[in-house]
C-alpha cells in the first residue's frame, strides 16, 4: 500500500468567502431539491423553507428566491398562508437573508398540462393570471423587487394543437395585464422573462433570450420588463451564453441571471456553477463583473443526486467559490501585461479606415465608395488569437 500523501492545510482566502455585497442567491427549489428525477424518487429529506433559509445563511448566501408553492401549499387557507409567511419572515430576519426575486409555479399543477398563459382553455388562463397576481402579492410582502417568468409548459408537442401567433398574443395579454396590475397597486416590481428551448414541452415558445428580447419590444409597459437568461437553457440550444448576456445588457434588459452549468445540448442539467464548462464560466463571470451588472447572482442549480444534505452544502459553497475565483481571474486578466498588449494590438485601428466609418452622410458615402481598401493585406494578417487564447487558458490554469 502506498503511504497516504501529506495533506497540506489549505490557506483560507478571505477573497473567496461569499459576502452580502456579492449578492449570491439560491432558490428554495435549488438547495431544497431532494434529488427526484423522471426515473426515481427523492434521495434526500425534504427540507422545510425555514430550514433552507438556515442552510443558506450557514453557507454564506445573501438571498433566497421562491415560487409561490415552494412556500405556501396550493390550497392553503388564508389563515394558514399568513402563518407560514410569518414564520418564514421570522427565519429570514433571524438569519439575515433577503428575498430578491419571486416567481410563480405555473407548471406542476396538472391544470397546467397545456401551459398557463398560452393554454387553449380560458379557465386555465384565468387561473394562471389569478395565481400569478397572488404570487406577486406574496413576493411584494417578502420584499422581492424582481419577478421571474419562466414559461414552464408554455409550448406544444403537436403544432396541430395551438396557433403559435395566438399563443404569443395570449402570453402578451397576460404580461400586459400583470404589468398594469403592478402599476395599479403601486408595486415596485420589474419582470424578468426566462427563455428555455424545450423541456418539459417538446418545443417551448420564445425559446432563447434573443427571442424574449424581441417579444419584450411588443409589450405595453416594456420599461418594466427585462430578461433572466439561464446558462443551461442557452447551452441546451447550443448557443453562447455570453452572447445572450451581451445582447440583454446592450438592450438595458439584463434584470436577473440564472447561473448553473450544462454539458451541451441535452436535458436541462442545472449543474453546479462552473462544474462542466469552466472556461465558459470564466468568460461569463468576466462579462458580468465588467459590464456593470448589479443584480443578484442567482444559482438556479442543484446538487448531484448522489449527495446528502452535507453534499448540498458542498454544492452551494462550490457555486459561490468558483464564481469568486473566476472573478479574481478576470481581474488578473486585466492586469496581465502580455494579454493586454495583445488585446491592444488586436484593437488597434487604422485611422484612415476608421475615418470612413462614421455615421452616414452623403459626403461620407462618396468617400467610402471611392476608397482604395487593401483586402489582401487584411487577409494576410495573422490575428494571434491562438496565442491570446493560450495565454488566457494558462492564466486559468494558474500558470500566470
Ligand atoms: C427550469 C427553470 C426553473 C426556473 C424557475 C424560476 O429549467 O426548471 O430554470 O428553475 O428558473 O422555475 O422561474
Ligand atoms: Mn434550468
Ligand atoms: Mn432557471
Amino acid at each position: 500500500m502506498l503511504p497516504a500523501p501529506e495533506m497540506a492545510a489549505k490557506p483560507k482566502s478571505a477573497a473567496l468567502e461569499p459576502r452580502p455585497e456579492h449578492k449570491f442567491s439560491f432558490g428554495l427549489w435549488t438547495v431544497g431539491n431532494p434529488g427526484r428525477d423522471p426515473f426515481g424518487p427523492p434521495v434526500r429529506p425534504i427540507l422545510k423553507p425555514t430550514e433552507i433559509v438556515a442552510l443558506l445563511a450557514e453557507v454564506g448566501a445573501w438571498g433566497v428566491n421562491l415560487h409561490d408553492e415552494d412556500l405556501v401549499p396550493r390550497d392553503a387557507s388564508g389563515k394558514k398562508r399568513d402563518a407560514i409567511v410569518a414564520e418564514f419572515k421570522q427565519a429570514l430576519s433571524d438569519h439575515g437573508i433577503v428575498v430578491p426575486m419571486a416567481t410563480t409555479n405555473l407548471f406542476s399543477d396538472p391544470a397546467f398540462k397545456d401551459g398557463a398563459f398560452t393554454a387553449n382553455d380560458a379557465r386555465v388562463r384565468a387561473y394562471a393570471l389569478q395565481k400569478t397576481a397572488r404570487a406577486i402579492e406574496l413576493g411584494v410582502e417578502l420584499g422581492a423587487t424582481t419577478y421571474v417568468f419562466w414559461g414552464g409548459r408554455e409550448g406544444v408537442e403537436s403544432e396541430a394543437s395551438k396557433d403559435p401567433v395566438l399563443a404569443l398574443r395570449r402570453f402578451r395579454d397576460a404580461l400586459n395585464w400583470l404589468t398594469s396590475f403592478c402599476r395599479d397597486r403601486g408595486y415596485r416590481m420589474h419582470f424578468a422573462l426566462e427563455a428555455k428551448p424545450n423541456e418539459p414541452r417538446g418545443d417551448l415558445y420564445l425559446p432563447t433570450t434573443g427571442a424574449m428580447l424581441g417579444f419584450i419590444a411588443t409589450l405595453e409597459h416594456q420599461e418594466m420588463v427585462g430578461v433572466n437568461p439561464e446558462v443551461a437553457h442557452e447551452r441546451m440550444a447550443g448557443l453562447s451564453f455570453v452572447h445572450a448576456l451581451a445582447q440583454a445588457h446592450d438592450a438595458g434588459k439584463l434584470f436577473h441571471v440564472d447561473l448553473n452549468d450544462q454539458a451541451g445540448p441535452r436535458y436541462d442539467q442545472d449543474l453546479r456553477f462552473g462544474s462542466s464548462d469552466l472556461k465558459g464560466a470564466f468568460f461569463l463571470v468576466r462579462f458580468l463583473e465588467e459590464c456593470g451588472y448589479e443584480g443578484p447572482r442567482h444559482f438556479d442549480a442543484h446538487a448531484y443526486r448522489t449527495e446528502d444534505v452535507a453534499g448540498v452544502k458542498d454544492f452551494a459553497r462550490g457555486c459561490m467559490r468558483t464564481y469568486l475565483a473566476l472573478a479574481q481571474k478576470s481581474k488578473r486578466m486585466r492586469q496581465d501585461q502580455e494579454i493586454q498588449g495583445l488585446l491592444a494590438e488586436i484593437g488597434a485601428q487604422d485611422p484612415a479606415a476608421a475615418a470612413l466609418l462614421g455615421p452616414y452622410s452623403k459626403d461620407g458615402a462618396k468617400r467610402l465608395l471611392a476608397a482604395k481598401l487593401d483586402r489582401e493585406a487584411c487577409a494576410a494578417r495573422g490575428l494571434r488569437y491562438e496565442q491570446l487564447d493560450q495565454l488566457v487558458t494558462e492564466l486559468l490554469l494558474g500558470l500566470r
